[in-house]
């Protein structure tokens, strides 16, 4: 402590930002759009005790895709160090002697309940406060909680959702406690579909609810969907639709042992998993920053409405140049590139470099079971087009689906792909080719994909 002491005041003589708490660059949250952003910064050649990392958690930032998948299986789970970022997009993995090795400091278990942007102050639920000289907001979102739409009963025991690293523990040991039981998994989007999957793996009789027609209709057309719910039902899931809870009971050790629905039925429970979908975790901001679309708005390299202030990942509203509009994307992908583009314009800036604006296409993915498919681009338009095999009773589904805008091909999803098909649908949504005629592109399915 001496040492970094000595070091410090040296630092601060010469005008420099210096620990432990005062930096040059500051990185609010150590999710994956932080940790992203850390290598960044080193690679751009930032010295040591330039970049500061605060976060809620208490390990260093790690690939959080990782949590309802390899983490929550019966066999060979996942266990950190080893899913720390940047190993979910083949980098190096940054562990906490990154960066110590790289002087970035990790100031974990430490939650900011205030933001002071025009005095460039935070402050910690213990009152510490950190000054920083630009600021990087990367808290991602919050999960929604059926306490938000007025459920009772969701503070018992073993009902639970999943966000972070404690939220895994907590499924895992309830998933121990409870062997053989009965899960019920309210929603039915990207957590709830992923959740489900590994419970039903974990031997639990499961049971799904969710309010919508089908499931992920944020994404999946109605065909789509009906694939993966009789997939979903012949390993032994059961699906609810239409309807929500209205209420939890709990017995006299406050453990939820019951769901009622809004259409009557009552199911049985030992765990319940909630995933009802996620908000950008704005509130530090409010009344300080622009908002829009529920996040924050930025320009094309993620810099807010205040000078030094940027924002990046989940919580980032910004230009989507390819479709001319203004959007937040709550995907992995997009956290890693948002925070890259992000730490290069900061850098660039400093020494005088043009840094081209962010370019984004989106891409979303899921693996379930067997399953794995991934989407590209944009899923608008007044026609869509399935092809492939759609039985899920196939040795291995392979099918898809293609967005047809104006003509044009905007969107595209494909199940059960290989490398190289999954690379050719990227680049058709780039592309936007123009589409003759929809009865061929169906008969020629993925192929298609490969005619640019
Ligand atoms: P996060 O990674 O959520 O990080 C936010 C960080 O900020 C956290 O460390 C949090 O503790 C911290 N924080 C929040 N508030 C404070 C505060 N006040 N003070 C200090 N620290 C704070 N996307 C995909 O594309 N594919 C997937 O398969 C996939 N799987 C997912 C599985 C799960 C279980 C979840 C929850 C998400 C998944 N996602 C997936 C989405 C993806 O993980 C997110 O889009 C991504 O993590 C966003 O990165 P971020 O850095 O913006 O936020
Ligand atoms: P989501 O937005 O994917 O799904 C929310 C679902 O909640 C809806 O589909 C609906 O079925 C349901 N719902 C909404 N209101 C409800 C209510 N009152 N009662 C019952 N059900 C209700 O959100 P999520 O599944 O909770 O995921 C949380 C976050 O994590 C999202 O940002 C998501 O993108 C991310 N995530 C992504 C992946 C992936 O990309 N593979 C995987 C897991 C999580
Ligand atoms: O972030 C997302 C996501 O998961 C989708 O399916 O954006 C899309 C749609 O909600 C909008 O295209």
């Amino acid at each position: 402590v001496g040492e970094k002491m000595n070091e410090a005041k040296e630092l601060l003589e010469e005008g420099k930002y210096y620990f432990p708490n005062s930096f040059k660059y500051l990185i609010l949250g150590g999710g994956v759009a932080a940790g992203y952003a850390a290598r960044e910064f080193v690679k751009q050649g930032v010295k040591a005790g330039e970049v500061g990392i605060i976060s809620e958690e208490s390990v260093a930032p790690y690939e959080r895709p990782a949590l309802s998948k390899g983490y929550l299986l019966p066999k060979n789970a996942a266990r950190l160090p080893q899913f720390h970022v940047c190993v979910g997009s083949g980098g190096e993995r940054l562990d906490r002697s990154w960066y110590e090795k790289n002087g970035i400091e990790l100031i974990l278990n430490t939650k900011i309940v205030k933001a002071a942007l025009e005095s460039k102050t935070l402050t910690s639920e213990d009152g510490t406060n950190f000054k920083f000289g630009t600021l990087i907001i990367a808290i991602g979102s919050k999960g929604l909680k059926l306490r938000d739409f007025g459920v009772k009963g969701d503070e018992a025991k073993n009902v639970l959702c999943l966000r972070d690293i404690k939220d895994a523990d907590q499924i895992v040991e309830a998933m121990k406690a409870k062997k053989n039981g009965k899960a019920v998994v309210v929603g039915g989007g990207y957590n709830g579909l992923e959740v489900g999957a590994a419970l039903r793996l974990n031997n639990l009789s499961v049971t799904m609810v969710y309010p919508d027609p089908w499931c992920l209709p944020r994404l999946f057309t109605k065909e789509i969907a009906e694939f993966y719910e009789r997939y979903y039902t012949s390993k032994g899931i059961r699906i609810i639709k239409e309807t929500s809870v209205i209420n939890l009971e709990s017995d006299s050790n406050k453990e939820v042992k019951k769901v009622k629905l809004k259409n009557g039925r009552e199911l049985e429970a030992d765990i319940v998993i909630v995933g009802i979908g996620a908000r950008p975790a704005t509130g530090l901001f409010q009344g300080q920053l622009e908002l829009n679309k529920g996040g924050i708005k930025t320009d094309g390299l993620f810099k807010t409405s205040m000078n030094d202030v940027y924002a990046i990942g989940d919580i980032a509203c910004f230009p989507m140049k390819m479709y001319n509009e203004m959007r937040r994307v709550e995907h992995v992908d997009h956290a890693r590139k948002s925070a890259m583009k992000a730490v290069e314009g900061i850098m660039g800036k400093g020494k005088g470099k043009v840094v081209e604006e962010y370019d984004y296409l989106p891409y979303f993915y899921s693996r379930v079971f067997d399953l794995s498919w991934q989407f590209y681009g944009d899923n608008v338009g007044e026609t869509t087009v399935m092809f492939g095999d759609r039985n899920p009773a196939a040795k291995k589904p392979k099918f898809g689906c293609y967005w047809i805008k104006d003509g044009k091909v905007m969107g595209i999803f494909l199940e059960g792909g290989s490398a190289e098909e999954n690379k050719a649908i990227k680049e058709l949504a780039w592309v936007q080719p123009k589409v003759g005629d929809v009865k061929e592109l169906k008969d020629k399915g993925v192929s298609f994909a490969f005619e640019l």
